[in-house]
């Protein structure tokens, strides 16, 4: 894992300091949101000490160097997705709302009665509830594709529902329960061939790979800032030059318009005319300097540090007597969010007890049932992985799994004496 300077990085975040239920804490809940290192928690403290303004508004030096500071960020989120152009950049609350955008903004001026949205049964309830609700608005219906047993995306049964009446095809880059990475260029091709748009959730990849959505060939790409070191509260959309043009606003208020007169009003220019009222500015700042952290470890070396991390856990929880991995193993089409079921032991159990090793890891169905249902289990145990875990942290989880698979065993064995 000689991709990062792991023990350099740790020192950056000041809470992987501290000790948890008396042990060091291992911190390997990544998927649900990183921790955040000193510069970003500085950012924020330096603009409230420093610059806190409303932007786009006045005209005094420090609503001048606030809205600076807040749009070159957007260049920032630009060139970490490979876009060309920052005015297609949306700053939203997190994924959920970017894809609620575009549920609202654009399906209900593009979707109607009998057309067809294509999804996976690997989706985060992000990227379904928001089309269930179109759907039902529109008269509109929902179609799933499959996931194979391996864990990853059943393209033959994707090809065969997207159709005439497909409007939309909107998938996960990066699951994350199975951390499987979708081949999304392929399936853009395929949907645009049909004259349908894309959406892609990379809720789960914009942290940990390098992206360039030229190359992945989407319309749409959404995520969130608190999944990559950035503050909780801040998300993107990013959308193909000219589309967001033809979109009608999401929410109206002030900053969205150029004119309001009494019979109607007229929109700012985008990104503008989708960021109604006052924005996260602090937390967007913040992001830059996620984004900048980022961008000086390199996404190369972040994605070549998390395949190495990742493979060498596939193979330690392998070896473990009862563990059931959920998810593809090979490393090189899929990310650091692992998966896991222990036979006869609730993920709940696993993970309370493996916190009491001081090893943070998420137990659920992870806002993925659909996904839980295929896999036939009511929940897993995750397991993500970021650039500031190391050999030290996975054989701390390890030694705390087998630890639970050991009390749970004698305990079973107890019971049936
Ligand atoms: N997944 C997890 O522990 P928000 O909450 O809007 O920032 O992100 C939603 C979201 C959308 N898509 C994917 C693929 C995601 O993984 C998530 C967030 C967290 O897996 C919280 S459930």
């Amino acid at each position: 894992m000689a991709h990062l300077d792991v023990a350099r990085i740790q020192h950056d975040f000041p809470i992987l300091k501290q000790e948890v239920n008396g042990r060091r804490l291992v911190y390997l809940d990544n998927a649900a949101t990183t921790q955040k290192p000193r510069q970003v928690i500085d950012a924020l403290v330096q603009y409230y000490e420093t610059t806190n303004a409303n932007i786009h508004r006045g005209i005094h030096t420090l609503a001048v160097r606030a809205t600076d500071q807040y749009e070159a960020v957007r260049g920032k989120v630009a060139a970490h997705i490979g876009a060309a152009n920052s005015a297609d950049v949306v700053f939203t609350r997190n994924t959920t709302e970017s894809i609620n955008l575009v549920a609202r903004a654009w399906g209900d001026a593009n979707v109607g009665e009998g057309d067809e949205i294509v999804l996976s049964l690997m989706e985060h309830h992000s990227n379904i509830v928001p089309w269930q609700l179109l759907a039902r608005r529109k008269g509109a219906v929902l179609r799933y594709a499959d996931v194979r047993d391996d864990g990853t995306l059943d393209l033959d049964s994707l090809r065969a529902l997207v159709g005439r009446r497909t409007r939309l095809v909107s998938v996960v880059h990066m699951s994350n329960v199975l951390g499987t990475i979708n081949p999304v260029a392929e399936i853009a091709a395929m949907a645009h061939a049909q004259g349908a748009l894309v959406l892609v959730d990379g809720a789960q990849s914009a942290p940990h790979v390098p992206l360039d959505v030229d190359t992945l060939g989407c319309d749409f790409f959404a995520f969130s800032a608190h999944k990559m070191l950035g503050p909780t509260g801040v998300g993107v959309l990013w959308a193909k030059p000219g589309l967001l043009e033809t979109m009608d606003p999401f929410l109206g208020g002030g900053e969205m318009i150029s004119v309001v007169k009494p019979e109607g009003s007229t929109w700012a220019q985008v990104p503008h005319k989708f960021e109604a009222g006052t924005p996260n500015i602090a937390d967007v700042i913040a992001f830059g300097a996620a984004l900048d952290y980022l961008r000086h470890l390199g996404m190369e070396a972040v994605r070549e540090h998390e395949k190495a991390i990742t493979a060498a856990a596939i193979e330690a929880l392998t070896r473990l007597p009862g563990v059931t991995i959920h998810g593809p193993r090979n490393v090189g089409i899929r990310g650091g969010a692992v998966s896991f079921s222990v036979d006869g032991i609730h993920p709940h159990d696993v993970s309370t007890i493996v916190d009491s090793y001081g090893v943070a890891i998420r137990a659920g169905h992870h806002c993925a049932q659909l996904l839980m249902r295929r896999l036939g289990v009511p929940a897993t145990n995750r397991a993500s992985f970021y650039i500031y875990n190391d050999e030290r942290d996975l054989q701390t989880l390890i030694e705390a799994l087998r630890q639970a698979i050991k009390v749970f065993t004698h305990d079973s064995a107890r019971t049936a004496v």
